[in-house]
């Protein structure tokens, strides 16, 4: 492959000179907020809920396509269980094992110049931009965008999940222009087409703390990722980049870098949480700068909105919205993959959660890391509001 993945063996030299200063210790010490967490159980109790709760779910979804034919009930009986995957390295950077086994095709995918990219680190915000990209594309009108789920409108084309689930990719080949994609690839892994047709990115960063809480209450609930392990240890993947799609530092600088030469638009979660806090206090309209990352976007994509179509996208994306709408919380997916028991896919969405999860140590030590590898850059983060 012609782009090499360069900083992970940085991150590597300085975790060497700057060890995790409480991350072995086998008391979790004392969390910021006194929580702790720790997984649910057992594999086997697991189990047990996942087939109680498929009991009593009425899923009340309106599904199409592929979806439409699943019943989230009975009809995966015979299935194979959903496993959690083990990481494969790609020049250097953990995937998933299914995407590294579908590495060639990938890195052949053939982006057309008028597709729009969705990329981000996961847990950064991309339902949220998904939804915000479709409700500009669909002139702020709801019921054009709970057609069908967001992983429908806007296929994930690193995703290869076990059969017999749709992969993004088949499903983005197949799609007319213009299509919308998204990805969690980093700069070094995305296919070269989408450099060589100098498509259209938008990419949302968030704060290294928060997206870390997030992925590991996903890794959590998602039986498809790898075993997180305890609080502890999955912090420490976090920082050493052992996860998939790689190094949070790598990744958010790759990315701020590459927007020098190509179309990209670099958004920050803890703005657009600003600016949906603001909106819904003002209720829109009446402050300085209503809605502006949603006019961001649109100006981006060439689009001047009536003040009453931003005002629909406003409302309709507002985090508790967006946590009840079917075509946006993930219900979608059948609870032995999403157990939304565990944590649910809409947790939060505040600026800030990682003060209930993080020790004074685990945040000094994110802090002095964001200062060594992002220190040299104008990258800067806001880890509160
Ligand atoms: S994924 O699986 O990578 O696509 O997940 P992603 O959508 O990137 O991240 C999920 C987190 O984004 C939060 N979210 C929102 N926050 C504020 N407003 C809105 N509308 C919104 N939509 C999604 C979601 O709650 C997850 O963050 P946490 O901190 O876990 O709550």
């Amino acid at each position: 492959m012609a782009i090499k993945g360069s900083l992970n063996s940085n991150f590597r030299k300085v975790l060497a000179v700057c060890p995790p200063p409480a991350l072995k210790q086998t008391q979790p010490g004392t969390l910021l907020s006194q929580k702790k967490y720790t997984l649910s159980g057992s594999w086997a109790a697991q189990k047990a809920r996942e087939r109680q709760k498929e009991e009593r779910i009425k899923t009340g979804v309106k599904l199409t396509g592929f979806f439409q034919v699943m019943d989230h009930k009975t009809g995966w009986e015979g299935m194979e269980p959903i496993k959690r995957t083990e990481l494969v390295d790609v020049d250097g950077i953990p995937l998933l094992k299914n995407t590294a086994d579908n590495w060639q095709r990938l890195w052949a995918f053939k982006a057309r110049p008028d597709d729009l990219l969705i990329c981000t680190y996961p847990k950064a915000g991309t339902t949220w931009i998904q939804e915000i990209v479709s409700m500009i594309q669909h002139r702020g009108d709801p019921q054009k965008c709970d057609q069908a789920p967001i992983h429908q409108r806007i296929p994930f084309i690193d995703l290869f999940p076990p059969k017999p689930f749709p992969h993004g990719l088949d499903e983005a080949e197949v799609m007319p222009s213009p299509r919308t994609l998204k990805s969690h690839l980093p700069v070094p892994l995305l296919p070269p087409s989408f450099w060589e047709q100098n498509c259209k990115i938008i990419y949302v960063a968030r704060n290294a703390k928060d997206n870390a809480v997030s992925y590991f209450h996903f890794h959590r609930m998602n039986k498809g990722m790898p075993e997180p392990g305890n609080w502890d240890e999955f912090l420490e993947n976090f920082l050493m980049g052992k996860i998939a799609w790689g190094s949070w530092f790598d990744h958010v600088r790759g990315w701020w870098e590459a927007k020098e030469r190509y179309q990209i638009l670099y958004l920050f979660y803890e703005d657009m949480k600003e600016q949906q806090e603001k909106d819904r206090k003002y209720n829109s309209g009446s402050q300085m700068d209503p809605a502006r990352e949603i006019r961001k976007v649109a100006q981006f994509l060439g689009l001047q909105l009536p003040d009453q179509v931003v005002n629909q996208i406003v409302q309709h994306t507002m985090f508790e919205n967006m946590k009840v709408n079917p075509m946006t919380n993930y219900s979608s997916i059948p609870s032995f993959i999403f157990d939304q028991t565990v944590s649910t896919f809409m947790r939060k969405g505040t600026v800030g959660d990682w003060k209930e999860h993080f020790t004074a140590a685990q945040s000094e030590w994110f802090d002095d890391a964001c200062l060594r590898l992002l220190g040299d850059s104008s990258l800067v983060f806001r880890t509160e509001l």
